[in-house]
């Protein structure tokens, strides 16, 4: 391979800043041509966590096996079927990763993986997830408080919610080729409910970092909403003064709104939220208000018709 140089160009004229972008575009072209050529397993995968210790809000409820964490997903992306994501997501590539911050803010900015690993203590925390198809698991997630994030960039007075991004790119995300949904993946929070401390950002689980599967390398968790608010493989998050419109939204207003919070007292048009099935158990749950953490978060919805705002 024939790599040009800059020979006109002395060591003086190369600031670090230079060498550092040379640096990650060499490491993002290798990593594509690899991926490309149908080898993603040569890339190696680098990020690894550092110290996690016991967060809090963690159930004591038994976890979901890793193996069904990692093999029964909902990850359009990559396939609209259970195991379809496990298959195919050996394409993602969530080294370099980074995440652009913008809109209502007074710092915007773009920090890398790496960045926002170093930069934030890691916790363990235990939540149930509650899909809205009416099953639940238990997964001991790694990450840290949302609110911790935004802090770093400011945001304004104007910031009234926070939308998120999942990546849009055809070869990295082969689901994507099919319009199941308007891509990329959109999801939006109100400001308080982004602040409150039950809402993390997670890059790990079972201790380890995230299977792409389950939305390497970074992704949102709301545990008292439906499991597709928790949007995987983030790369853009925007302040807004205005209602994000979510891609469930967009494709079934009737059926999804923009709160989603798990009620058990306000059925999906198609079916009852009343029970789930706890994956790996037989027989049903009954479904808890806002998935059992009623005590956290119904202060954020009060004097809220929840039969209007679902
Ligand atoms: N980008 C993106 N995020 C997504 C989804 C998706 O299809 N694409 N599915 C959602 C749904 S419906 C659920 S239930 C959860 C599942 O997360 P898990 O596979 O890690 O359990 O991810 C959510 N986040
Ligand atoms: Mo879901």
């Amino acid at each position: 391979m024939l790599i040009k140089r800059k020979t006109d160009l002395t060591e003086h004229d190369v600031t670090p800043f230079d060498l550092y972008k040379e640096r990650r575009r060499f490491i993002k072209a290798g990593v594509a041509a690899t991926a490309a050529l149908g080898f993603p397993w040569l890339v190696q995968a680098k990020l690894t966590l550092g110290k996690i210790t016991p967060g809090p809000f963690s159930t004591d409820e038994e976890k979901t096996p890793y193996k069904d964490v990692t093999t029964y997903n909902n990850f359009y992306e990559f396939g609209t079927s259970k195991a379809e994501p496990a298959i195919n997501a050996g394409s993602l590539v969530p080294d370099p990763w980074s995440v652009a911050v913008e809109g209502e803010c007074d710092k915007p900015g773009t920090v890398g993986i790496e960045d926002i690993l170093k930069n934030h203590a890691l916790e363990e925390r235990i939540y149930r997830l509650r899909c809205v198809e009416g099953w639940s698991m238990v997964i001991p997630w790694v990450g840290f408080p949302l609110t911790d994030f935004i802090k770093r960039f400011q945001p304004n007075s104007k910031a009234k919610f926070v939308e998120f991004e999942t990546l849009n790119d055809k070869k990295q995300m082969p689901g994507q080729r099919r319009r199941v949904l308007e891509w990329p993946y959109v999801e939006g929070l109100r400001m308080d409910e982004a602040m409150h401390p039950l809402t993390i950002l997670a890059v790990g689980l079972y201790g380890n970092v995230l299977p792409n599967q389950n939305g390497a390398p970074i992704r949102l968790v709301v545990p008292w909403k439906y499991g597709f608010k928790s949007i995987k493989s983030i790369v853009k998050v925007r302040f807004r003064e205005t209602q994000p419109l979510s891609s469930w939204e967009k494709a079934g207003p009737k059926e999804y709104g923009f709160y989603s919070n798990v009620n058990p007292n306000v059925d999906h048009p198609r079916w009852s939220q009343r029970r789930e099935r706890r994956i790996g158990e037989f027989g049903k749950r009954k479904t808890l208000m806002f998935n059992g953490y009623e005590d956290q978060v119904a202060s954020l919805y009060k004097g809220m018709d929840l039969k209007k705002y679902f």
